[in-house]
């Protein structure tokens, strides 16, 4: 029977090269790698499956299918007494048997037969079958063939079709061994030997030299393998095995093999790994840009910040000499020689308006506006920032095109960078600062209305703290009137009059600790959303640079690791022989 042809060690060699050429292959599609050197690693796998490729030709009825399912030791082939190999069938190894169509002429069986770890087998119709499918055959798998056996038949050798086939053949170059099946039709021993002078006279006379000739019977050889050791010795594939067997296993041949996709291996590693890096470089200066953004922002919120609280304290300082006021109105206004003054609730309001309030409304209100006006430069500025930086990372990837690596992510970056800078421009071109101004600070008023719990209507911002304090102050004026002149008397006005006093510094202070407060709170509203939005608008550019960060560094990782497997694999196939470094 057929020995095996790789040993052990070479098995176990070939295993794991299948592996880790396969582990290379799916680094590539990860990492999108260009097409042509995807192509060349595939054809290298595809070699390495090719190891020692066996082709049956012949004329049909010849009994090539038979032959293979006795070389094979099971059925794994059609046979009929009329045409039946309607394609080209690859027999491979698989797990289980299998028939995959790959087109209209060519399908790929598999079948679970030790023979087929080690080589495959090409089963093809009928040379006189079908014409078109010579050219096939010729063309795809002769040139790629180990070797080709010519089987004929014992009851009609080398016919006129098998002769014309036969010299295509010849024009590879390829070893041939001729077969002559079916050899139990013959009765006599001399009858073997008369036909196989006849195909021998034959085929010296086409190729020009002497081919290996193995008269077998492939029903015989079947039946051994199938449990009846008696037909083994006359069905003749003892030699003929033998015979493949030494040839496949010509020193050298196997190694050379399993060495040629190494080399394509690690020529595809380096170069990814070259491409590999310089993307992560790109991705690094994107991962910087980012950075500069994000720092810009925090100094931004800082410096806003800051700004913030120290118009906030020029509004403090407005309210608080109001409130100083307020204490010197009522020292004025609440004596016994003001009395009939005091009597006019609304005359009181409208000298603490004038004396007090003065035009604190108006102060602030400025100081509103101008902080509003500052906090919108600010934020547009930062999205000019922003469109600046990402036309710039637009230009990088424009050069690496023209450098050469293109491909799906560079695809997706433009798209990613190309969507956020859109964005940007959109947002600056339509920045109106005026009315962004404008908003921020309705909002500001809307916030310290809502704290005032003044109903605001159409009152400005000033306006909401004055009110709420002359109001305060002509009650308490009022009240503390009242009270002088129906219960107590005048000796106790000054009392009363430091009583009215508190409740106004306490009434004033409320006021403009409500405020503050709550322009604080609007104002860092404000920063924060701006900051946000910011953030929101590049969050894709940096969410597609991390995911692809963390890719292309897996692929790295992946592919120090297959190249170090390369290296060790190489060492196992040419273990004595000295290695120039590559
Ligand atoms: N007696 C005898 N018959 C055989 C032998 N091998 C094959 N046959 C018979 O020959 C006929 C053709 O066998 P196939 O294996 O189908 O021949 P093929 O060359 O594959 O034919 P196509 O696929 O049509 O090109 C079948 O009836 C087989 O049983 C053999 O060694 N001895
Ligand atoms: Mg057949």
């Amino acid at each position: 029977m057929l020995t095996k042809i790789l040993d052990a060690a070479q098995d176990e060699i070939l295993k794991d090269e299948r592996r880790l050429l396969g582990r290379l292959q799916a680094a590539l599609v990860t990492f999108d790698a260009a097409p042509d050197q995807r192509a060349a690693l595939d054809r290298s796998v595809e070699q390495l499956d090719e190891l020692f490729l066996l082709v049956i030709v012949g004329e049909f009825n010849a009994g090539k299918s038979a032959f293979i399912n006795a070389l094979v030791g099971a059925t794994v082939a059609q046979e009929g007494v009329t045409p039946t190999t309607a394609q080209i069938n690859v027999l491979q190894h698989g797990e289980t048997a299998s028939r995959t169509i790959t087109d209209r002429a060519r399908h790929v069986v598999t079948a679970p037969a030790d023979i087929l770890r080690d080589i495959r087998i090409v089963d093809t119709p009928g040379t006189n079958a079908i014409i078109r499918d010579h050219e096939a055959i010729t063309a795809e798998f002769v040139p790629r063939s180990d070797i080709v056996l010519f089987v004929t038949s014992a009851d009609r050798p080398f016919t006129e079709t098998e002769r014309a086939f036969l010299e295509r053949i010849r024009e590879w170059g390829k070893k041939v061994v001729l077969v002559i099946n079916k050899i139990d039709l013959l009765t006599t021993p001399a009858d073997v030997d008369e036909v196989r002078t006849f195909v021998a006279d034959n085929a010296r006379a086409l190729l020009g030299s002497s081919p290996e000739i193995f008269p077998v019977s492939a029903r015989l050889a079947l039946k051994a393998k199938q449990g009846d050791p008696s037909s083994w010795a006359p069905s003749g594939f003892e030699p003929l095995e033998r015979f493949i067997a030494s040839t496949l296993d010509t020193p050298g041949r196997v190694q050379l093999k399993l060495l040629n996709p190494l080399g394509v291996a690690s020529a595809v590693t380096g170069r990814l790994q070259t491409a590999v890096s310089q993307r992560l470089a790109l991705l690094q200066d994107d991962v910087g840009m980012l950075d500069d953004v994000e720092r810009q922002l925090e100094v931004y919120e800082q410096d806003l910040t800051r700004d913030v609280n120290l118009r906030m304290t020029d509004i403090d300082a407005v309210l608080m000499s109001l409130e100083r006021r307020g204490q010197d109105f009522f020292d004025e206004t609440i004596r016994i020689g003001r009395v009939v003054d005091l009597l006019n609730r609304s005359r009181v309001q409208q000298a603490f308006e004038q004396q007090v309030v003065g035009d604190v409304p108006e102060q602030i209100e400025r100081k509103v506006a101008e902080l509003a006006d500052w906090l919108v430069s600010v934020d547009l500025r930062q999205w000019q920032a922003i469109t600046r930086h990402l036309a710039d990372r637009h230009r990088q990837h424009q050069d690496r095109i023209v450098g050469g690596d293109a491909g799906q992510f560079h695809d997706d970056r433009t798209r990613i960078i190309d969507a956020v800078r859109r964005e940007a421009q959109r947002v600056v071109e339509s920045y109106d600062s005026r009315r962004e101004a404008q908003q921020l600070a309705d909002n500001a008023r809307n916030a310290v209305a809502a704290a005032a719990a003044a109903g605001a209507g159409a009152l400005g911002l000033g306006a909401i703290v004055t009110v709420a304090a002359s109001t305060a102050a002509a009650d308490i004026t009022g009240i503390a009137l009242a009270s002088v002149l129906a219960a107590v008397g005048f000796f106790i006005l000054p009392a009363r009059r430091k009583r009215a006093k508190d409740e106004m510094r306490a009434k004033i202070a409320g006021v403009r600790e409500r405020l503050s407060e709550a322009l604080h709170r609007q104002f860092s509203r404000e920063i924060q959303h701006s900051g946000d939005r910011i953030r929101e608008s590049i969050a894709p550019y940096s969410r597609f640079i991390r995911a692809e960060r963390d890719k292309l560094h897996g692929v790295e990782r992946e592919l120090s690791a297959i190249d170090a497997a390369l290296t060790a694999l190489r060492a196992r196939i040419e273990p004595t022989t000295e290695r120039a470094p590559r």
